[in-house]
Parts: C-alpha cells; structure tokens; sequence
C-alpha cells in the first residue's frame, strides 16, 4: 500500500496560491513561462483536484469498510456543465481561490470561463443523471454514475444565413483536468462470434472481435460534505497485443490499426445518427460497452468486498447491488447480468433470474414512440449471439408466464412481448418491454407521466403487476441551478430566511411566503433580476451583436428545438404581437409593455422540420430587431449554442419563461423547474412536470393556456373528422409568413404541418392552431400582469418559494428509499 501523504489543504488564501503555483510548475502542459488565463485555468483545476482525489480516495474505503448496499446508475448520457465553480463551491472555497487567484494575478471569474463545457449528452434525460450525481454526493448516498467517455459530445451550433450548422466540439481538445484514468481498470468486451455448447449443456460466447474498456473517474464532491463519489466513463480501445506489428512493419498499416480504429469509433461521438445500418450498429456496441464494462466491474467490486473475512453468496448479491437504467438505453444490462452469472459464474437460469430482476431497476423518460427503443432482431443475433438467446427465453419465459397466472392476457401478448415478428420484413427487439418484464421497479418522472404510462403505454403490463410502477417527479440540483448561478438572489435568500440551510433543504424555502409582500424584500429582489438580466444582455451583446433593453420583459424559452415542444407557436405568437404593435398608435404605443423574446436550442441534424423552425426563429428577429417602428418594443433573438453553461446565465435572468408542449407529450421537463426556482414565471400547458409547479407555487401565479392530456386524442380525431374551425388570428400569422415578409426561404413544408387534417406531424399533430387563441390570451395577461411590476415581483418571490419540491435532493432520496432500498453512508 502506498503510504498516505500529508496534502496541502488549501484553506487559506496563500495554502491555494501555493498548490495552484506548485501545479504551474510541476504538472507542466504549457511553456514554463506562461501563465495566462488558460493555464491558471488547468493549475487551478488541478488543485482542486488534489482535494477530490483525496476525498475520493476517502470515500472509496469507506464504503469498502462498510460495505453497505450501493447503487450503480447507467446512463448513456451526463451534461456535467463546467465543474470549477461548482466543486469549489461544494467545497465551500470559492473565496478561498478566488482570493488566491487575485493574488496570483487573476480573477476567479475570468479563469471559470477558460473551461470548456463538456456536452455528453443530448438534453433534459443527461443533465437530470448530472443532477442525480450532485444529490447522491450531496446525501451521502452509496452511489456512482457509470457512463461512456465520448471523445466528441454534442455539436456544437452556429448560426448562419442558412440556419443551423453543426461543429464537432472537442471537450478533450487540450485535455480534461477533471478525469482520472485508471491504467488498472480494464475490461474484455467482445463482439460478434458465436456460441458454442459444451457437453455440459453449457453456452459460451466465443470468437468475433474483442476490445477493452478501460475506465476514467471523474470525482464528483457533494456540498458541504466529505462525500465525493464517482462517475466512471468508458473508452474502448483495443487490447495491446492485437496491434500487428509484422503487419505494421511490412506496411499493411491499415490492416494492423483496423481493430484499433474500430475500437476508437465506438467512443468517437454521442449519438451517432442512427439513419444508416452502420449508425445503429454503432449505437448498440456503445450500448453494449457500457453495459458490459459497469456490470464487470459491479460484480468485481462485490466479490472483491464480500472476499475479505466473509465469503460471498450469489443470493445476496441484491441487497448489495441496484442498478438503475437511465431510460432504455442500458437495457443490455439485463441479458449481460445473466450472461456473466450464468456463463461466467456458473449459476443456473432460474437463479440468475431471480438475481437479475430483483437488481435492476427501468425509468422511462418519454412516450413519443418515435423514441421508443426497437432493435432489429437480425443485427442483435449477430453482434450479440448470446444476450439474442437470453432475451428470447425470457420472453419464452414471459409468454408461459401470462399462461399460468393471466390467461385472459394472452389475445394482448402480440403487443406485450419482447419479440416483435409482426413484420417479417424487420423482426425488431422491443426494449421498453424488456425492461417492464425484467425490473422489479419501473418509474415516470413526473406525476402526469407516470399516470400515462399506467394507464395508457404500459397498461396491461400494471393490470400483471400494478405494484411494479411508480413515480419519481424529477428534480434539479438547487446547488448549480441557485445558490451557484444567481449568488446574487441567493444572497438574499439566506438574508431573509436567517439561514443558508435551504441550499440542502429547499423546502426552507416556503419561509420567503411571509415577506412575499414586503416592499423591502421586492426591492431587493427586483435589483437581483435586474443585475441577472443586465449580465445576461451583456452575454447577448457579445455572441449576437444585437442589443438588449434590460428594463424589457425577458421572455426566454430554452431546450431541444422539437414540434412537440412547440417553439413554433411561440414564433407565430411573436409574429402576431410584431403585425399587432405596428398596426398601433403612437399613443398606443406608449402603453405597450416591451418585451425580449429569446429562444435557444438544437435541432437534431437530421431533422429538417426542426431546422425550419430555427431558420424561423433567426429571419423573425432579422425583420423585427431592424424595425425601428417596433424594435423598442419588441426583440427576437436565437441564443445560439444553447448548453449548460449559456442556460446558468440565462435562467437567473428569466422572468417568464415558456413551457408550452402539447399536453401529454412532455414527461417531466426540468428546466421548468430551474426557472420557477430563479423566481421566472412559466406560462405553460398542463404538461409534465408543469402541473406539479402550479400546484405547488399557486394556480394565480402560474400562465396556463391550452388543451388538457385527456383531451388531445378527441382534439386529434374531431380535426380528422374536419371539425376544426381555425382562429382567423392563426389564419392572419400564416398568411404574413406566406406574403414573404421573413425573406424567401421556402417556409412551405413548415406551414404544411399545421394543414390537412390526418397522420403524424402533419394534419397539425401537435395542435398549434389549437391551443393559439388560449396562448395569446395567456399572452395578454403576462403583458397585463408585468404592468404592475410589484405584483410581478410578489409573484416571483413566490415561485421561488413554492419550488422546494423540485430539488433533486428528494427525487434521489425517494428513489433511495423506495426502489434503491439504500441508506446513507457519510465518511466520518
Ligand atoms: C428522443 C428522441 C430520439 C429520436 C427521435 C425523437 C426523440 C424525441 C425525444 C427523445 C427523448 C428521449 C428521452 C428524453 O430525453 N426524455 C426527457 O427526459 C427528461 C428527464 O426525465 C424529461 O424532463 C423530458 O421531459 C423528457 O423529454
């Protein structure tokens, strides 16, 4: 063992100084002489490194020692978000290195901004696993994150007189001083091969390809906590003596690095388009790596701990170990368990599958079917012969069972299977039905949600096993998306609440209901926002050009670009609002409230009717921002590039933000939760998570329009039944656009969407001319309401004070208690 060693613990301002200059030194990735910004920027990361190194390492033996039941969550996806600020602030010494840095020649501010943003992730499912890890530290949860190290994470978005273009962004472009690699942490995966029976009746999988996973930990420190647990992301590469040498050397290079070079393409990027065969394929070998890799290492750690003094059993192997699969995406989880138990450890099928199913747990974060995992039967029986086997006798398995106890289920097994051959041209692996039948729990994320999933996706499954399904309504981390990204309202917070407790106990923050009409505690609130707003307009400036009045209504509606989202109703309600005020008065005029429209987001690549819209959005704000008769009344601006770090300087600076989905369509939504926190008012549907924040911030104090859940299928079928009589408001926007006054790019396909009256995405699906008459009404009282800017005040205050529900603390300390069955276990 190596012996422990004394490490400078930077308390103090010159212990900081000293451990930043002692890694400008002597963890040299630049010139010697320089120490500008950026290096500041690595020395300082990797000073703080050396604390969560240590912690880690702390933690780690402890829960070696205690050996207490731990749970694994897999996700394919994290959108960490920069991690300077936020581990010095969990640290509690953000002053300490901010005095240091000062001292060195730099400021903190600057020297948080040289790092880039790592984007693993596509949208809300990746930042909730980040939210979840920063909860589990935080609790002191027995707990880490396993997911896969994408050398390219999402595109990067620029904007151009075409729309949107995509750029690779390269996080590891000089290297990331957060991440860890552990040289003995390596895992065999193979691909492809066959199975062979053994005399013994036993299979194995031999043959086909075999790479390596090897592990990288990226430490993640819980607030005011020793705790400080891990992320362990995978990279593939291939086993060292596979590199050909006398192949190399004889000049067939390309022959000797192939494996090599298939091994770098697994991890090469995040979410490789699955339009083409060779997409897909690539998709399941990222699938399966991760899969494989954390389950090794999850059965290597518990026989590792269970080894010391006790020998192990199989049979306690659940009440040390539960998995969590973020979405379907980890399905191969369940046929990989089995494999490694039957295959490698020798156990036989029932009892493997009792193990399994009660390890693994399934959330479910959509009901679009569109997104509803299918794999062709055909490419998993030859990438992965033997999970094909393993699934298939656990649908055999499932059909007998629905036999015996419910017969009167058999007429739905078509649909209920794992196994779908109803089309013989392309037999599919359905994988949401995989992880229903296999989880001893499976859970929606929002109350809404998880009613839908009862009652509608997954009904006959709860009629089998209704106590099988729950819900967790998800949560935010109340560390990044307040007490971090707006130090100026949290401030106040603590002032008037007497206390900073809030920060791990937001439920504290009903307290502010008392003072919600104290003119002082207004005042000071108002100037919070408006200081948000003004560094927010500052970042416009900057990225955009455009200029930004901060005394304007910030109106802000940022996430994945997506027609069910429905950035398009916000842009026609914008165009109506731009016709309307040119049609008005001067005298008019003057009593019209100004209002900034900004929207940000991706559009996935391929996804022509989702760029439309951005162009949309983009020639909208051409016209609008460079007419004078309006433009002081009116801006429309594409925040470009929309990431984590662009969503903290602009959630503090919201006042009404926009979550206005088709009702029933989004699960949970989270950045809703971020902005009621930042005391920005929603105007919304009763959607997701939506519902829930009404509820709890009060119905008055919440912007609701349009089409309930339960309504939208009737809506759907009266319009097929050329029963929808349009607003002549909607008529009058699509005519404007029709007339060319937002240049000449071709809007047709865009505009057909909301025509006709049948099918998927057209025949207005989504239910835009719908709910436009209620939404502009709904408009009209957000401009009524910010008239009266006490009352908007008190209203915020209270949305802030009402969203203590929505910390990510109790989501993760509900799944600890009700599916995890974990307790807490904090390092002394
Ligand atoms: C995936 C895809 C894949 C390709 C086709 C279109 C499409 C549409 C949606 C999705 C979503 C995948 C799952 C997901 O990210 N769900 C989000 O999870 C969040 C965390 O629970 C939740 O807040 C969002 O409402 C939900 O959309």
């Amino acid at each position: 063992e190596i012996p422990p060693i004394a490490h400078p613990t930077p308390e103090d301002a010159f212990g900081v100084a000293a451990n930043i200059q002692y890694h400008a030194h002597y963890s040299p990735h630049f010139s010697p002489s320089k120490f500008e910004p950026e290096q500041a920027f690595f020395s300082t990361a990797e000073s703080v490194r050396d604390t969560l190194i240590q912690r880690w390492n702390e933690t780690y033996a402890h829960f070696h020692k205690v050996d207490p039941k731990q749970t694994y969550y897999i996700s394919m996806e994290y959108l960490q978000g920069r991690a300077l600020s936020n581990a010095i602030g969990n640290l509690g010494l953000t002053d300490a290195y901010a005095a240091a840095l000062y001292k060195l020649g730099h400021d903190l501010e600057t020297i948080v901004e040289q790092e880039k943003d790592p984007a693993l992730g596509n949208g809300g499912l990746g930042r909730l696993a980040s939210c979840f890890l920063d909860s589990m530290a935080t609790l002191n949860l027995p707990a880490w994150g396993y997911g896969l190290r994408y050398k390219y994470g999402l595109f990067k978005q620029k904007i151009t007189a075409k729309g949107q273009e995509e750029y690779a962004e390269d996080w590891l472009e000089k290297f990331s001083p957060w991440e860890i690699v552990r040289h003995d942490v390596v895992y065999p995966i193979r691909f492809f091969g066959e199975v062979l029976v053994e005399s013994d009746g036993k299979r194995k999988w031999v043959g086909g390809e075999q790479l390596q996973a090897l592990a990288y930990d990226i430490p993640i420190p819980g607030y005011k906590t020793k705790n400080t647990i891990s992320l362990r992301i995978w990279e593939a590469r291939s086993p060292p003596q596979d590199f050909d040498l006398y192949a190399f050397n004889a000049g067939k290079h390309i022959n000797a690095a192939d494996l090599q070079f298939k091994a770098q393409q697994i991890c090469a990027v995040l979410y490789p388009g699955d339009e083409t065969e060779e997409g897909k394929l690539l998709r399941l070998k990222q699938q399966y790596l991760l899969c494989s890799a954390s389950l090794q290492d999850i059965l290597a750690r518990f026989k590792e701990r269970r080894s010391k003094d006790k020998p192990f059993l199989w049979a306690e192997f659940s009440k040390k170990v539960s998995v969590q699969m973020n979405d379907t995406h980890p399905t191969l989880a369940i046929p990989e368990l089995m494999r490694l138990l039957m295959d490698e450890e020798g156990l036989g099928w029932d009892e493997a599958w009792t193990i399994t199913s009660s390890t693994v747990a399934y959330t479910n974060h959509t009901v679009l079917p569109e997104a509803l995992e299918k794999w062709s039967q055909a490419v998993m029986a030859k990438l992965l012969p033997r999970h094909f086997e393993i699934i298939a006798e656990i649908d055999k398995q499932f059909h007998a069972l629905v036999g015996k106890i419910r017969p009167d289920l058999e007429d739905k097994l078509s649909s209920l299977s794992i196994l779908d051959s109803s089309n013989p041209d392309k037999p599919v692996v359905r994988m949401a039905n995989l992880c229903v039948i296999s989880s001893h729990t499976v859970n929606g994320v929002a109350e809404l949600h998880s009613d839908i999933l009862k009652k509608e996706l997954f009904a006959d499954f709860n009629s089998l096993w209704p106590t099988k399904f729950q819900n967790k309504t998800n949560g935010v981390t109340p560390r990044r998306w307040l007490r971090f990204c707006s130090p100026e309202l949290s401030t106040i917070i603590t002032k008037w609440l007497r206390t900073d407790e809030w920060v791990t106990n937001l439920d504290l923050l009903t307290g502010l209901r008392q003072f919600a009409d104290d003119k002082q505690l207004q005042t000071e609130w108002a100037a919070a926002k408006t200081a948000n707003k003004q560094r927010f307009a500052k970042y416009l400036q900057d990225v955009t050009g455009i200029e930004v009045d901060s005394n304007s209504l910030f109106d802000i509606q940022i996430k994945r670009i997506h027609e069910y989202k429905r950035q398009l109703l916000n842009i026609l309600s914008v165009i109506y609002r731009y016709k309307k005020i040119k049609e008005l008065s001067k005298g008019e005029q003057m009593k019209a409230v100004p209002r900034t429209v900004m929207l940000g987001g991706k559009a996935f690549a391929t996804y022509a009717q989702a760029k439309r819209i951005v162009k949309l959005v983009n020639d909208v704000g051409q016209v609008v921002n460079n007419d004078r008769d309006v433009s002081h009344l009116l801006k429309v601006i594409f925040i470009p590039n929309y990431n984590v770090t662009v969503a903290e300087l602009a959630i503090p600076a919201s006042e009404l933000s926009q979550h206005i989905s088709t009702a029933g369509m989004e699960a949970s939504g989270t950045s809703n939760m971020k902005f009621a926190l930042n005391g920005s008012l929603i105007i919304g549907t009763l959607d997701g998570a939506n519902v829930e924040i009404r509820e709890e911030i009060g119905k008055n104090n919440f912007f609701l329009f349009g089409a309930r859940a339960e309504d939208v299928p009737i809506l759907r079928k009266q319009r097929e039944e050329g029963k929808f009589v349009p607003d002549p408001r909607f008529e009058e926007v699509k005519d404007f656009i029709r007339s060319g006054k937002f240049g000449d790019y071709d809007y047709g396909p865009l505009l057909e969407s909301l025509e006709g009256n049948t099918g998927y995405g057209r025949g207005d699906y989504f239910l835009v001319g719908q709910d436009f008459p209620s939404y502009l009404e709904a408009q009209s009282k957000v401009d009524e309401a910010y008239r009266n800017q006490a009352h908007w005040i008190k209203m915020s205050i209270l949305s802030t004070a009402g969203s203590g529900k929505f910390s990510s603390d109790r989501t993760i300390l509900q799944y600890a208690q009700e599916i995890w069955k974990i307790q807490a276990c904090p390092v002394p």
